[in-house]
């Protein structure tokens, strides 16, 4: 089987996660005792994915939970999940992190890290072929950003070539006025953008306007974000949990989206947007999903994908429907979107349709794509970031906890130099293309050195997924078994 390691780290992290455990041991059945008392066999066949079972035949989430402060344990060990977790995979300290990165990259992260990485390890050490990690949390806080980015490095150091996916939460000063918000996000991505290998990009800005604008809540809380996320969470995961017409695992999804390493920044979606009271009353049509997943108002992150382009995109659907429906589903759509593909890339959507629907909807669809369009959110942070960098701003809390102003420089211009990325990607037509073919000595610099790194990726990647991709849908069902038992 090809296990998932979950870590859930800081307030944010756990709440959300907590969410997507619920949802999931839901849809595979699973009682918030760990018992199955599910009615299909699809629950069973790839639970092993997100779920150890123990020797008593229960179902225990391969989940590590952390935190530097205990309140958010304490909150998980009295609620309805309480029972779910294995005790011992909880790791929490006492203080927090005070909303300070450094504290939990540096200071008082570093100090649990190891215990947390002993568990992490034990985790991974039961799996037969552990396919990679997911990390919830969010970029605004102390805990999460910093010492979840610590995390993520040290899991990369350990475990280079599995792979590393995080749901990072974006700050937004509509949800939270904390400050150093910016600070947080930009040192995390920096370090993101080396250690990771396909972010899904979840920003707060665009939950709320999800909230207000489409579910019409006149005051939307935590629980309602969390709730979107959720949905977004159990879809994207949907073609990993469950058998489907194409199975699934986070390399082929990075192989597919990442055309070049460092642009691995997704925009996720979710279609059908509906308020919890109106869940199950609406029955949408394979068209009428298709649209709303690619309608920039439902997309999880604030920035219009009109603006930029797509290099890469990706479409979860869940329900029974025919592999025919969608296939002119898609067609339609990027025929009518034509301009806002890259041309450079040809088919670059690619489709899953995983027969298991979610809870209280026939049939649903999830959206991944990679558009030059994030680096609006990135240009939302960096200028705040800049702001106060430029007068040095609140830097003496984090020069505190012994971090040297340097950081933030090579974190700032780390992030520059990514928005830069995706404008020159956003603008490269085909004919730049060819002429720098012919052109090797002026201008092509950048370019080059880009192929290189591809070329560099595509080795690691192994060519069994390039291959299946061209063979089609037999072979890769096949060859899923074997990478089973490498
Ligand atoms: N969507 C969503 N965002 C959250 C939630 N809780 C906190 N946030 C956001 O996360 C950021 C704060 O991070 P937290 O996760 O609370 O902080 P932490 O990781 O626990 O770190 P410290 O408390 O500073 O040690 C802010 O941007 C909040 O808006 C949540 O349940 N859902
Ligand atoms: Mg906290």
């Amino acid at each position: 089987m090809r296990e998932i390691v979950h870590l859930q780290v800081g307030q944010c992290g756990n709440q959300i996660g907590c969410n997507f455990w619920e949802v999931i041991a839901e849809e595979h059945g699973i009682s918030y005792d760990g018992e199955y008392e599910g009615d299909s066999e699809l629950q069973l066949e790839r639970i092993n994915v997100y779920f150890n079972e123990s020797s008593e035949s229960r179902f225990v989430p391969r989940s590590v939970l952390v935190d530097l402060e205990s309140g958010t344990m304490d909150t998980i060990k009295s609620g309805k999940l309480g029972r779910l977790f294995n005790p011992n995979s909880f790791t929490f300290g006492e203080s927090g992190a005070g909303n300070n990165w450094a504290k939990g990259y540096y200071t008082e992260g570093a100090e649990l890290v190891e215990e947390t990485m002993d568990v992490i390890r034990k985790e991974a050490e039961g799996c037969d072929c552990l396919q990679g990690f997911q990390v919830v949390h969010s970029l605004g806080g102390g805990t999460g950003s910093g010492m979840g980015t610590l995390i993520i490095s040290k899991i990369r150091e350990e475990y280079p070539d599995r792979m590393m996916c995080p749901f990072s939460v974006i700050p937004s000063p509509k949800v939270s006025n904390t400050v150093l918000e910016p600070y947080n996000a930009t040192l995390s991505v920096h370090q993101l953008l080396d250690n990771s290998d396909e972010v899904m990009c979840i920003d707060n800005e665009a939950l709320m306007n999800i909230c207000f604008n489409t579910l019409k809540l006149k005051t939307p809380k935590f629980p309602d974000l969390n709730r979107l996320v959720s949905s977004v969470m159990s879809g994207i995961t949907a073609s990993l949990r469950f058998p489907g017409q194409l199975n699934s695992d986070l390399r082929k999804l990075a192989v597919n989206l990442v055309p070049f390493p460092r642009l691995h920044f997704f925009l996720i979606g979710y279609a059908p947007l509906t308020s919890i009271n109106s869940t199950g009353y609406n029955s949408l049509s394979v068209s009428e999903i298709t649209n709303q997943m690619f309608d920039p108002r439902n997309m999880m992150a604030a920035c219009d994908p009109r603006h930029g382009k797509y290099l890469t995109a990706s479409a979860i659907y869940r329900g029974r429907i025919a592999e025919k429906e969608v296939g002119d589903e898609m067609v339609k759509i990027q025929s009518k979107n034509s301009d806002n593909f890259i041309e450079w890339i040809p088919n670059n959507i690619k489709h899953t349709i995983c027969d298991v629907p979610p809870k209280g909807e026939k049939i649903s669809g999830t959206f991944l794509g990679n558009n030059t369009c994030i680096q609006e959110l990135f240009k939302r942070i960096g200028t705040n970031f800049s702001l106060m960098f430029k007068r040095k701003a609140f830097i003496h809390w984090y020069i505190n906890e012994g971090m040297d102003e340097l950081e933030f420089t090579e974190a700032e211009s780390n992030m520059n130099d990514i928005i830069n990325e995706y404008q020159t990607y956003q603008e490269a037509s085909l004919e730049d293309i060819f002429a720098q073919d012919y052109d090797d000595d002026d201008e092509g610099e950048e370019y080059d050195e880009e192929e290189y790194d591809e070329e560099e990726y595509d080795e690691e990647e192994g060519e069994e997924e390039e291959g299946e991709e061209e063979e089609g849908e037999y072979q890769e069902e096949e060859s899923s078994d074997d990478e089973n038992n490498n």
